[in-house]
């Protein structure tokens, strides 16, 4: 992409509505416009950001064997009187009536639209185990949507939903999600904990959140420092194989973990006192288990193989696709704007032409640009009649985690420079050297 022919509404001014930094970044790196509080419209940057993530949350999801659809924004009340939720959901529901008088609703979530398709159509346990799950938009009249994208009111989920035999099978749909959660946020660049959580209006009792520690968290999370030393890795999971799963989940849910609302003194107290650790967190997933309590109240069930009609067991795991723009924000910015991590940037790399018009600059910043594209990344390349303070600033301000500096000094000598965005670090090196290099650091990300 050419900077001059983009659309990259950067604002120089901090936008004085914006409370912490990653809301007040993405304003002013012209990623995204608030309409109405807490809605937003997604400018191109942020767009970009967005179905990046969207694209790493469906890899993952398949990895772990997954199955995308589609269901509507606009659901029919109905559904949501046969759970009982339609009053018990309260003000956060925005209700609807169409033309014709009947109530509707902007789903806040989609168990019951879930429940009602797979009774439609499933009805042997010869079609179980099943998982299936949608990226839509969710609206939640939220009583103070603030920080941005992070409490939004419309805003975009991932979840999931699992269709199970007995609650063995479905106790593994559990723990293959959390361990599929655990290597999505990897690959964004995130650490996030899972910790044990309360249900909420979703129901069930076995219910785990994933929280990014950041100082300007909603949750206040208590931990063992330890816990954040695991990582999952590219580790070969067999995503079938439960034993393995629920090792996996057991490695990262033994130490000490909490969320305010589970929290228990005397269990923390035991930690050693140096790894004790209090501090605040970005709920960016979480995962329930809630058994039958949809498909028993839907009439959600399945022949056993014994012959017997059973509801079927349940649960229901959500990624908070867009507020994770914000949680990445917050744990990877610094004074001058945002540290995309690679897996998620919006470009891979940025040029800098530093002489704009030159015949030379331009010409090397064109090879460049479409050696670049050959190996199948798109550079964002500043083409701009700007001055070269301007055009760094830009560039550190939307954080792309590469930039390649093209001068016509540099260039004299055969080479461009090639900068880090998160160290700062600049190598000098030849043009063919630079892009080998962008395409080493991209090949175990895209
Ligand atoms: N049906 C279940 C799981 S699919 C569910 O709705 N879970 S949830 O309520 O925990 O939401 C899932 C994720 O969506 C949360 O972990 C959070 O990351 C994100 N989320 C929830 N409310 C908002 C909001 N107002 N703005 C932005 N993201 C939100």
């Amino acid at each position: 992409m050419r900077l001059s022919r983009y659309f990259l509404p950067v604002l120089k001014e901090n936008p004085a509505e914006a409370q912490i930094v990653s809301h007040r970044y993405m304003l002013r790196a012209g990623m995204i416009k608030q309409q109405a509080a807490g809605i937003y419209s997604w400018l191109p940057l942020g767009y970009r950001v967005l179905r990046r993530i969207e694209q790493i949350v469906h890899e993952e999801q398949a990895r772990a064997g997954h199955i995308p659809l589609l269901m509507p924004t606009l659901q029919p009340a109905d559904l949501w009187r046969e759970s009982g939720r339609y009053d018990d959901y309260g003000q956060e529901m925005l209700r609807i009536k169409d033309r014709h008088e009947r109530d509707m609703l902007y789903g806040p979530t989609n168990e019951e639209m879930i429940t009602d398709i797979f009774r439609s159509h499933v009805g042997s346990y010869k079609d179980l185990p099943l998982t299936l799950y949608h990226i839509q938009w969710k609206f939640r009249d939220e009583m103070r949507p603030r920080f941005g994208v992070m409490r939004g009111r419309e805003f975009l989920m991932k979840d999931g939903y699992n269709f199970d035999l007995d609650k063995d099978a479905a106790l593994h749909a559990y723990n293959r999600h959390m361990v599929s959660y655990l290597r999505t946020y990897e690959r964004m660049g995130l650490t996030a904990i899972p910790m044990r959580a309360a249900s909420g209006p979703i129901g069930g009792d076995n219910t785990h959140e994933f929280l990014v520690l950041a100082s300007t968290g909603e949750s206040e999370v208590f931990y063992d420092a330890a816990v954040t030393e695991l990582k999952l890795g590219d580790r070969e999971v067999d995503f079938d194989n439960r034993d393995e799963v629920a090792g996996i989940c057991q490695e990262f849910t033994t130490l000490y973990a909490r969320t305010d609302e589970t929290h228990d003194a005397a269990l923390f107290d035991q930690i050693p006192e140096d790894r004790r650790k209090v501090g605040r967190g970005i709920e960016v997933g979480q995962i329930f288990y809630f058994g039958t309590k949809y498909s028993e109240a839907m009439g959600a069930t399945v022949v056993t193989p014994e012959g017997t009609k059973v509801p079927v067991e349940m649960g229901s795991h959500g990624i908070g696709v867009s507020r994770l723009l914000g949680a990445i924000i917050e744990a990877s910015h610094d004074d001058k704007g945002i540290i995309w991590p690679e897996g998620v940037t919006p470009f891979p790399v940025g040029i800098v032409n530093l002489k704009q018009g030159d015949a030379s600059t331009d010409l090397a910043c064109e090879g460049l640009y479409k050696a670049l594209a050959a190996k199948g990344l798109e550079a964002l390349y500043d083409d701009r009649e700007e001055r070269a303070g301007a055009k760094f600033a830009t560039m550190d301000l939307i954080g792309l985690p590469w930039r390649i500096t093209v001068g016509p000094r540099g260039l004299a000598n055969g080479v461009v420079e090639l900068t880090s965005r998160r160290t700062g670090e600049s190598e000098e090196m030849s043009a063919e050297a630079a892009v080998d290099r962008i395409v080493q650091v991209y090949a175990g990300h895209r």
